[in-house]
């Protein structure tokens, strides 16, 4: 898919009667590597905004909101204390660079597509300080089989991938989560972004039937993105284990707290009805 500037307004589409827009100032870069399209923009209002195959996977102005709702919820989810994570995907950096602030020391990045690293570390030098990290083990590499062929353990796995179609579809399956739960310790969790309940009910649901099929324990919480589809955003994890949490250890994000911990499972009829 190429994507088009229309008198400088970069547009993702969600349907064919559908599109969000940013004016933007200048075009950055636009690359077709092995895997996928990528596009950096310059925009009026979100900073640089990175693009694969046309659609957002980040902007300056809000990539906190996702990368802290995909590290801190699991983090303090967990019973015990997280001393390990595991990110599938997150080559921009953003991910693991959340993950270090938590205070987890102990990383592992598996990224398919050395080119999302190299974007990031020319035009999101902030994001991509983090996979430079000594407590960061980056590895180029498809994430499905390294999950196959490791034989370390993590509290944390962190699915931080595109949408299900293209070279994240994999990353969706049933048969993906069950290779997951080989490589969770006792108190591990899963976790995905699983897409917009609005425009993408099927990414939803795959991610938590998927992961229903494996694990005992999975559900979905929600956030606001105001760049990606409809701005009302979803994630799903997964754990062998009744969550209960770690309240009185949360330290608050930009976007993270506590009351934001409790609420994001609190989930709209349509949403339930998505997942029944
Ligand atoms: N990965 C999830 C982006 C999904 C956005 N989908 C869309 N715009 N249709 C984000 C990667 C950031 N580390």
């Amino acid at each position: 898919m190429t994507v088009k500037l229309i008198e400088n307004w970069f547009s993702e589409r969600y349907s064919d009667n559908l599109q969000l827009s940013f004016r933007v100032m200048d075009q950055l870069l636009s690359v077709k590597t092995d895997y996928q399209r990528i596009d950096v923009f310059e925009t009026y209002d979100f900073g640089k905004l990175l693009a694969i195959d046309g659609t957002v996977q980040l902007t300056e102005k809000d990539e906190f909101v996702y990368h802290e709702m995909i590290t801190m919820v699991p983090y303090y989810l967990a019973s015990r204390k997280p001393r390990s994570a595991l990110v599938i995907g997150g080559g921009d950096g953003g991910t693991a660079g959340q993950l270090l602030k938590i205070g987890i020391q102990d990383i592992v990045n598996v990224e398919i597509d050395t080119q999302v690293v190299e974007v990031s570390k020319k035009y999101f030098p902030n994001l991509y300080r983090s996979l430079t990290d000594s407590m960061v083990k980056l590895l180029i590499e498809d994430g499905v089989k390294y999950i196959q062929k490791t034989d370390r353990k993590f509290d944390l796995v962190i699915i931080d991938s595109t949408d299900p179609v293209g070279p994240a579809e994999g990353l969706f399956m049933k048969d993906f989560y069950a290779a997951i739960k080989r490589v969770l310790t006792d108190n591990g969790i899963v976790v995905t972004q699983s897409g917009s309940p609005f425009y993408q009910p099927k990414a939803l649901q795959m991610a938590f039937s998927g992961m229903k099929e494996v694990f005992p324990f999975v559900s979905t919480y929600t956030a606001f993105i105001p760049t990606y589809p409809s701005g009302f955003w979803s994630f799903t994890m997964a754990s062998a284990y009744e969550t209960k949490g770690r309240l009185e250890e949360i330290s608050t994000g930009k976007y993270f707290n506590a009351d934001i911990l409790r609420g994001a499972f609190k989930l709209p009829e349509f949403v339930r009805e998505l997942i029944r």
